[in-house]
């Protein structure tokens, strides 16, 4: 617990007001606080400490106290009674729980098959004290399999680190110095809030905005332009950009021939893309395109906010290379709200060192990526024995959903969900065991869009035997005789750990509860900022990239034809979850989006109960008819729970696991469907 701020009841001196900080897995960051009733919160909002904050939060976190303190919420730990996933649980202590676990781990370790043991875990809390950390130790030091936490970001990291080494991009803030604001598949008034006022403050300043989505964002409706393309198909719209940059002499050659290499390369390979061929790909009239590549061409500061939609699908790492390569040929860089903004969240990487509070390297045990846990659960030698599910909803989130699902059924398996509430995973487990919410727990968050670190310490008392990460896996190592004497546990050790003697970062910390980066005001890129690439240049065609990418580094791979499954399923980011996180609290059930043109030739009406199918699931739930998506294109949201549609199945029923490009990562919107009635 932290000194109030400020007393908030004069009267009540057990009503407090205390500051903490979002750890969710969003670019924001947010700073914010919490009035605390007898050691309960029962107001969040946001707070100034974080200025990109300014005092406002989203809707969602500010309920999250109804999930913390809601029905859903896990108490004590848990065994499994009932058949495998039907969800009946009779109540255990820790002490037997995770005693069980430990002698399951040590007869692994006995028959010399540690691998056997894997853990899964993702974005659930994004925080550098829960992830990566004791968690981390411990699996290492059981010979553990590793996970290839492939499920987000994996093409546009494998890009980014290849092209730029993660150099810091353009701070939101600055943006309002842009002329021109591109946004490049993602959907900010969702996933990203602060940084829709100040893109409206740079359009009344004469900024212009183009919007690049199959779908009609709240952005886009706004836009001086919207380029709806077909998903997996921005690779060929930018692509056409590189070459008209070429073509017409507006590409930076000095720039260009000084500070990267892999250029030519890049120009060879986008000259076939002529505005005809990728119109004629993307679904995007020539005009539009042409504007796009002339505004592009004449405007500056331009600033691309790449997102993350456009990564999710076969192109979808060759397709972001484009995207961040067009900074560079078109000479954007080297004025304030010039460049690029991607994540920021490699920026600190130089100043805290998350592997330094684990004492061995990482072993090359057997590496399992996320994104095929299904057939890994299925078909792995040796067999995953013991699952151990943390920070993660993999029943909901990851594709190819009736697999994942038939792996967690396997009688053979020991599955471990170890989460605050009991989400549609944890009805899998064996054993489920209760975590502390943030507001329970100390964290230290990172933004990866806002570039500041926080203290988030506990504002709250624990709910029921809930038991903080760190607390859990420092226990089992000792359990397991596994401990070293200079191990740090508990929050405020590993704190110390992690940020070592670095920059005055921990001072920072400690007197304002937030340090911010080196950049003040943010980084002019290629000025305050260069690549963090070993020779400092940037790579346009990296060999690395050409040899892992199937059809080489800008190869476009058309979709496959399909016509038994005409339409593309995207599955966006809302305004109602995070991820999956805080799903509980949404009671609307889920509605499939379709053009009115795709409802009719269907004879759908709006509100129709439909099935949404393919060969590897369907999903029952209702239809939206919207013109906010464009022909060809179904949209379902991320992060729905089991409740929110008729059959209990999410668009991961839908998303194949197959791989992107480059990274191992997911193809959540590149699966093929059709809709009809039900
Ligand atoms: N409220 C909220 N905020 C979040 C999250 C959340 O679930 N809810 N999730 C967080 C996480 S984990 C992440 S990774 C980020 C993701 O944030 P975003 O980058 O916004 O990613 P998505 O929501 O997946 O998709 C963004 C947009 O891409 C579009 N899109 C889909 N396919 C394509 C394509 O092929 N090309 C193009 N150009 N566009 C396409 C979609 O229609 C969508 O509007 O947001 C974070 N913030
Ligand atoms: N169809 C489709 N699916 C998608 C996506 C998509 O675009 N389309 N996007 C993907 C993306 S971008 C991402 S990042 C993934 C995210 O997928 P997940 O990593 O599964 O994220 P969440 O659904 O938020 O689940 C995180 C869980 O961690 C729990 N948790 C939170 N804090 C703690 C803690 O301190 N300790 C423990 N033990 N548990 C905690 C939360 O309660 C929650 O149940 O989803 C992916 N799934
Ligand atoms: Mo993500």
């Amino acid at each position: 617990m932290t000194e109030p701020v400020s007393s908030t009841s004069a009267t009540n001196p057990a009503v407090v007001t205390l500051t903490t900080a979002c750890p969710f897995d969003c670019p924001d960051a947010c700073s914010l606080e919490a009035r605390v009733e007898d050691g309960r919160v029962t107001k969040l909002d946001g707070s100034h400490v974080n200025p990109f904050t300014a005092g406002y939060i989203c809707a969602k976190v500010r309920r999250y106290p109804e999930a913390v303190y809601g029905p859903d919420r896990m108490t004590h730990p848990l065994r499994r009674v009932g058949a495998k996933g039907e969800g009946r649980f009779e109540r255990i202590s820790w002490d037997q729980a995770l005693g069980e676990i430990v002698e399951r781990v040590q007869a692994l370790r006995a028959k010399g098959v540690p691998e056997a043991i894997l853990p899964l875990c993702y974005g659930g809390s994004n925080g550098l004290l829960t992830h990566d950390a004791v968690d981390s130790r411990f699996f290492r030091r059981i010979g553990a399999s590793r996970l290839a936490r492939t499920v987000c970001a994996a093409p546009t990291r494998r890009v980014a680190t290849a092209l730029y080494g993660r150099m810091a991009g353009v701070a939101p803030q600055d943006f309002r110095h842009s002329r021109l604001i591109v946004v490049w598949g993602t959907n900010p008034s969702a996933s990203g809030i602060h940084l829709v006022p100040l893109i409206r403050d740079a359009r009344v300043a004469g900024a212009k905005l183009v919007v690049i989505d199959p779908r009609r964002t709240p952005l886009a409706k706004q836009a001086d332009l919207h380029l709806a393309v077909r998903p997996g198909t921005d690779l060929a719209v930018a692509l056409s950009i590189h070459r008209h940059l070429f073509r017409t002499g507006a590409a930076d050659l000095e720039f260009l021939r000084s500070a990267t290499d892999g250029w030519e390369e890049l120009e060879r390979r986008a000259d076939e893309w002529t505005f005809e061929r990728a119109a004629e790909v993307s679904g995007v009239p020539v005009a539009d395109i042409e504007r796009l590549a002339t505004w592009y061409a004449e405007i500056s500061p331009a600033v691309i906010r790449v997102g993350w939609g456009s990564e999710r699908n076969r192109n979808g790492g060759s397709a972001t290379a484009a995207v961040m390569a067009l900074p560079a040929v078109a000479g954007k860089f080297g004025v304030r709200g010039g460049g690029y903004l991607q994540s920021n969240s490699g920026i600190w990487n130089n100043e805290i060192d998350g592997a330094g509070t684990i004492a061995e390297p990482e072993a090359a045990t057997r590496l399992i990526n996320m994104n095929r846990i299904g057939e890994a659960l299925l078909e792995a030698e040796p067999p995953v024995e013991l699952l151990f599910i943390y920070n993660c909803n993999p029943a909901m989130t990851l594709p190819n959903q009736e697999k994942v699902l038939r792996g967690f059924a396997r009688e053979d398996l020991f599955t471990v969900v170890f989460d605050p509430f009991l989400t549609d995973s944890a009805l899998w487990a064996d054993l489920a065991l209760p975590a502390t919410s943030f507001l329970e727990h100390a964290e230290l968050t990172r933004g990866y869009g806002a570039m500041l670190l926080q203290d988030a310490p506990a504002v709250a008392d624990r709910v029921g035997e809930a038991r903080p990460n760190y607390e859990v896996f420092g226990e089992l190592i000792e359990r397991l005789g596994l401990a070293h004497p200079d191990d740090a546990v508990a929050p405020e050790d590993v704190r110390r750990k992690l940020l070592g003697s670095a920059n005055g970062i921990g001072e920072a910390l400690d007197r304002d509860g937030v340090a911010f980066s080196s950049f003040g005001q943010g980084p002019i890129q290629m000025m305050d900022e260069l690549p963090r690439t070993p020779d400092r240049k940037i790579h346009l065609c990296p060999a690395d990239l050409d040899r892992e990418a199937p059809g080489g580094l800008y190869g476009f791979r058309d979709n496959p034809s399909n016509p038994g499954f005409p339409l593309t399923l995207v599955s966006p980011a809302t305004n109602k979850t995070i991820s999956s996180s805080l799903g509980q609290l949404v009671k609307a059930k889920a509605a499939v989006d379709l053009h009115p043109d795709d409802a009719a030739a269907r004879g759908l009406e709006h509100g129709a109960e439909v099935r949404v199918w393919n060969e590897l699931g369907e999903v029952h739930c209702l239809l939206r008819v919207t013109t906010e998506v464009r022909p060809g294109v179904a949209s379902l949201a991320k992060g729905l729970w089991a409740r929110h549609t008729a059959n209990g199945r999410t668009a991961n029923a839908l998303a194949p696991d197959d791989l992107t490009d480059l990274g191992g990562g997911a193809c959540f919107n590149d699966a093929r469907v059709d809709v009809a009635a039900r």
